[in-house]
């Protein structure tokens, strides 16, 4: 049985792929995810200089609902220093994806451009933070901007680009389409939704940022809508990379169905350190193939769409 994957031009050893921001940026916790077992791991997204991010707490687990709620900020440590970081994952042979952010099409351009002459897998462009104002979402709920930074960043770079899409707009087509049209590489959805906790006798929001961006297994029947509707008006022209809520091999199954061609698992891994898990989801997947008598993960993708 082949668990191999293709997202364009990039082939994986397995679809399952950790997601941005998850453990941070470290050579080790991202070493530690891929000797687990992953396919790949993308980096926590990376900006033209260091951010403290927002004040604390500014990530809460809601372990009842296997999800959790962040306000980080975009925390990173700056394209310049990460670059040490990332040469030794790439020494190291770690297939990684570069999460990049930027205000602008000035900002996105010094980040790629300063990192694009280490050979890591591609980058990802995170249109989609919830939690700010300037970089991020504003970015990403505007067509004609998600427009241009992608096509500028097609013309500075010949390594794959995968656009990560926001659920927190009424119509992704738009959106999607725009990123197609800029030269995207694969589709990546969803990032967190918009959302709030409150603590009932202090009468405070929990987040010391208060607002906050929601994931893990509440909104996997989002992140499965969406990636579905994306495979329908486009899968024969761009791959989607699923990602939002994914906890076990039976839910990476359910995306690749949707319409993915690989999966980002977050906080899953966030809730659960990754070494039984990773042993635990490549075997659902390969029960439920041998169950199906399904030789390769491509028999998969897209499969809920056949009448
Ligand atoms: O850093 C964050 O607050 C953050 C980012 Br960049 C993102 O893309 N999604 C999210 O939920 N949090």
């Amino acid at each position: 049985m082949n668990l191999e994957t293709r997202i364009g031009k990039i082939t994986l050893r397995n679809p399952l792929i950790l997601a941005s921001g998850v453990l941070g940026s470290s050579y080790s916790s991202l070493n530690r995810i891929y000797k687990s077992g992953f396919g790949a791991v993308i980096t926590k997204s990376i900006g033209i200089e260091e951010r403290e991010g927002n004040p604390n707490p500014s990530v809460f687990f809601l372990h009842e609902i296997k999800s959790a709620i962040n306000s980080v900020g975009l925390a990173n440590p700056g394209y310049k220093l990460y670059k040490e970081e990332l040469k030794i994952l790439i020494e190291k042979k770690v297939p990684t994806i570069v999460s990049i952010f930027g205000g602008n099409i000035k900002e996105f351009s010094e980040v790629l451009e300063g990192l694009d002459d280490l050979l890591f897998l591609g980058f990802e462009l995170n249109l989609s933070c919830p939690n700010t104002e300037k970089e991020g979402l504003a970015v990403g709920t505007d067509p004609q901007l998600v427009y241009k930074i992608t096509k500028e960043m097609r013309k500075r770079t010949s390594k794959p680009i995968w656009v990560k899409l926001t659920p927190n707009i009424t119509d992704i087509f738009e959106i999607a389409e725009a990123a197609i049209r800029g030269g995207a590489s694969a589709l990546v959805a969803i990032n967190t939704l918009k959302a709030m906790i409150i603590d009932i006798y202090s009468k405070k929001p929990i987040l010391g940022f208060k607002r906050g961006g929601l994931s893990g297994a509440a909104i996997k029947p989002i992140g499965i809508r969406f990636v579905y509707d994306l495979f329908e008006r486009f899968g024969e022209i761009i791959p989607i990379v699923g990602v939002g809520g994914i906890n076990s091999g039976y839910d990476v199954i359910e995306y690749l169905l949707a319409g993915a061609s690989a999966v980002e698992v977050g906080t899953a891994i966030g809730i659960k350190y990754p070494e039984n898990k990773t042993n635990l989801f490549i075997q659902q997947i390969k029960k439920y193939m041998n169950e199906q008598k399904l030789e390769s993960i491509s028999e998969l993708i897209g499969g809920a769409h056949n009448d």
